[in-house]
């Protein structure tokens, strides 16, 4: 099963342009159960479910137009040469959607969110490009089906589709027409995130090959499937019944448990550095004091601080460089 095959489940022959242009924006997304782990990886199908927060207006905006005798891509306003990384893993993207060989696309893309914050840019990326796609060409998709096209850009985007609370499912399909994301129907304006940029160094490894040689070496990896479900329906409960306590204490522990099973990697893949592990303990010593704040952390050095929007000048005051992001501060378009 190829990404052609999963696009003509899709698409049929629906692939011709309809307007001169297509524009979208899509939120990145911060995950409390962490997709770690693939079962088919030129899908991106994961081995486990997971369930994020988008985050609102941060993200990516995106317009897709016709191009004359070669593609052409921008991104935050500076052409690309078309061998960075950056526009070749796009190029690869985009060839899955050309109606002819000779046919080129012009692509701009702008991320809003602080470059240096360390956020997640595929996720709000190719949630972006699917979206700007469908609208482009006129296709008229329903979100699980753009949410389906966004994983083929990267796992993570499958959630970007939507704003709010999101759980993508892993599905078990060998195609993955069933592994797709879908909102979850509660809103909690008072959860606000804060995000520590401690360090915006490229990290030692990625995502796609930290996964793929956590699911290859590590032992406690084998652990990390039960772990997940448990904590995701843990996290459901906790967005239901608006338990603070115990939506931290999920994600504090699922974020733990992924980088335990990378720890456990051979060779070992370690995001933390000395600065992580001393706002771990910060925020464990404000816990300890009666402050409720819990954090998430994803593969990287950077540490997401959740917290209830009355603890928001206490969380300026200990960590004054963070960004607040609200998550659910958003009108949907
Ligand atoms: C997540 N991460 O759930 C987890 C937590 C990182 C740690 O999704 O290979 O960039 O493109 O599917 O989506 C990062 O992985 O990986 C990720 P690919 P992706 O947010």
């Amino acid at each position: 099963m190829t990404k052609y095959n999963v696009i003509e489940k899709i698409l049929g022959d629906r692939s011709y342009p309809r307007q001169n242009s297509g524009q979208a924006f899509a939120p990145s997304n911060i995950a409390l159960c962490k997709y770690w782990g693939k079962r088919n990886a030129e899908l991106n199908l994961p081995i486990n479910s997971s369930l994020s927060i988008s985050l609102a207006h941060l993200g990516t905006h995106t317009t897709i137009r016709m191009a004359e005798g070669m593609d052409s891509i921008s991104l935050n306003g500076m052409p690309l040469t078309l061998n960075s990384r950056f526009s070749h893993r796009l190029i690869e993207y985009l060839n899955l959607f050309r109606p002819e060989r000779d046919f080129y696309f012009d692509v701009k893309t702008d991320n809003n969110f602080p470059t240096a914050a360390g956020l997640a840019s595929s996720a709000s990326g190719y949630a972006a490009a699917a979206r700007a796609l469908n609208n482009f060409f006129g296709w008229e998709l329903e979100d699980n089906l753009l949410s389906i096209l966004a994983r083929l850009g990267s796992g993570s985007a499958s959630r970007s589709i939507y704003h709010g609370f999101v759980e993508w499912e892993a599905g078990f399909h060998v195609d993955g027409m069933d592994s797709y994301a879908h909102v979850l129907p509660h809103r909690w304006p008072d959860l606000n995130l804060a995000v520590l940029t401690l360090s915006i160094g490229s990290k030692p490894v990625g995502s796609t090959e930290g996964m793929k040689r956590t699911v290859e070496t590590s032992v406690l990896y084998k652990s990390w499937p039960e772990k997940a479900q448990r904590d995701l329906d843990q996290l459901r409960l906790a967005i239901e019944q608006k338990d603070f306590e115990l939506l931290g204490e999920t994600s504090e522990s699922n974020a733990l448990a992924m980088h335990a099973t990378m720890i456990d990697t051979r060779p070992s893949v370690l995001y933390w550095l000395p600065e992580t592990v001393a706002a771990f303990h910060q925020i464990w010593k404000m816990r300890s004091e009666g402050v409720k704040l819990y954090f998430t952390i994803d593969a990287g050095p950077n540490v997401k601080i959740l917290f209830l929007r009355n603890d928001l000048d206490i969380v300026r005051a200990v960590f004054p460089q963070c960004e607040i992001i609200t998550p659910f501060d958003f009108s949907v378009s």
